[in-house]
């Protein structure tokens, strides 16, 4: 049936082996984690049509999971309640749909220890291709992946989480584009396309490369409708970008993490006011010029008046203990705390009191932003991943569509998701 209705459809098979490995990192020999021994993963890639299956083995000596973040699959499938024990392999497995071409990641989703072995080393990248990427302009583009992941290595260790750690959320000291500090990467004149992953715990990015304008044409697991045009984009935990940038002449570019403030205390210490290099870019060869692409992905504006419910998430948290909460609750695996109609759309309102940035995640159903602070959104998106900065309201649409079944919703500050802030919502 496959080969009559998707003729190029193919299925796919992974395996990923999370274990412990030794791996020299930014010159530093450390005992971490990895997928198939490999910081960040290995690069996972399908077209749309594709069947695909991996096969998660868990070779550490703690229970562990994977989830395939952002991918439109049901929640039956995505499994993140299940956990792995040591040992033992699981199998998650989903068709990449039409339309679904995008950027996407996967990492542990073991509740109450996401944050440690996401840290010491678990998260890898993971590509859907479509139509568009193989016309031009995206068919000639030069395509980088870039892992954003940062860690802190101590005495041959990962450098454990401490006391504040757990509030503030841990940013490693090392922070690393593919597992390596500030790499330089040689390309070619011409249209130059970075994916990239925040595949960090904690650490946001804001992005910036001096003189060029960033060319942003997906976010998440989507095309944008087409470029838009900015300075700098923020990436906080979990989010991914596609960017385009004009490589026009032979010479260096500089990806910069930007100075931003997610917390009271301010913006990261390591990150001044002119930017940290993440990595920088040596274009060479003869000057061309390259185009835009202009049309992209048609982006549905949804119809707010036929939403069917409309609903208002309010981060907060305790101290002593220290737990994060949604709506007065920490997390228990056991509770269903929202529940919603398949085939519906609805409107929900991320309320975020707290002097602190939260970024939200809701799984497997991919929703639009529809304003900041009432401030209406500059453009049409699907998204996984919203920051909701300090002291701000979101509001985003969603349509239910297709699946039912139970998926968490948390921060992707991943300390905050491991001490409470994250809950279920049943879609019936
Ligand atoms: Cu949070």
């Amino acid at each position: 049936m496959n080969a009559l209705t998707n003729p190029g459809s193919k299925t796919l098979q992974f395996d990923l082996t999370a274990r412990k490995s030794i791996l020299t990192i930014a010159g530093q020999k450390a005992e971490v984690l990895t997928y198939n021994n490999s910081f960040p993963g290995p690069l996972l890639e399908a077209q749309e049509g594709d069947q695909v299956m991996v096969r998660f083995h868990n070779q550490l000596q703690v229970p562990s999971n994977l989830h395939l973040h952002g991918i439109f699959m049901s929640p039956e499938d995505d499994k993140p309640h299940e956990v792995v024990a040591p040992g033992t392999t699981l199998t998650y497995a989903f068709e990449a749909q039409a339309g679904s071409a995008g950027m996407y990641w996967y990492h542990p989703h073991a509740h109450g220890s996401v944050t440690r072995q996401l840290f010491e080393g678990l998260s890898g990248p993971m590509i859907i291709r479509g139509p568009l990427d193989r016309i031009e302009p995206l068919a000639s583009a030069t395509e980088k992946v870039l892992v954003l992941h940062d860690i802190q290595i101590e005495n041959g260790k990962v450098a454990p989480h401490e006391g504040m750690d757990w509030g503030r959320g841990k940013e490693g000291n090392l922070v690393l584009v593919n597992g390596e500090s500030r790499p330089t990467l040689p390309i070619p004149t011409g249209l130059l396309r970075l994916r990239i992953v925040n595949a960090s715990a904690a650490r946001y990015y804001k992005l910036g490369v001096p003189g060029k304008k960033l060319q942003v044409i997906g976010l998440d697991g989507s095309f944008l409708e087409q470029p838009v045009s900015v300075d700098t984009l923020l990436l906080s935990p979990g989010e991914r970008a596609d960017i385009l940038l004009e490589a026009t002449e032979a010479s260096t570019l500089s990806l910069l993490n930007l100075p931003y403030k997610r917390t009271p205390m301010g913006p990261s210490q390591d990150t001044p006011v002119e930017g940290a290099l993440l990595a920088t870019f040596e274009v060479q060869g003869d000057t061309n010029t390259v185009h835009l692409p202009e049309k992209l992905l048609e982006i549905p504006e949804l119809n707010l008046a036929t939403a069917t419910d409309h609903k208002t998430l309010t981060f907060g948290a305790t101290m002593q203990p220290l737990q994060f909460t949604i709506n007065n609750k920490v997390f228990d695996h056991h509770r269903t705390d929202l529940s919603a109609r398949a085939d519906t759309l609805e409107v929900w309102d991320i309320v975020n009191p707290m002097g602190m940035d939260h970024p939200f995640h809701l799984h497997t159903f991919p929703f639009q932003l529809i304003s900041l602070n009432g401030e209406p959104a500059p453009f049409r998106a699907w998204k996984d991943v919203v920051n909701v900065p300090a002291n701000s309201t979101v509001r985003i649409a969603i349509p239910f569509r297709k699946y039912t079944g139970k998926v968490m919703y948390h921060c992707h500050i991943l300390e905050h998701e491991d001490v409470g802030m994250m809950g279920n919502l049943e879609v019936l």
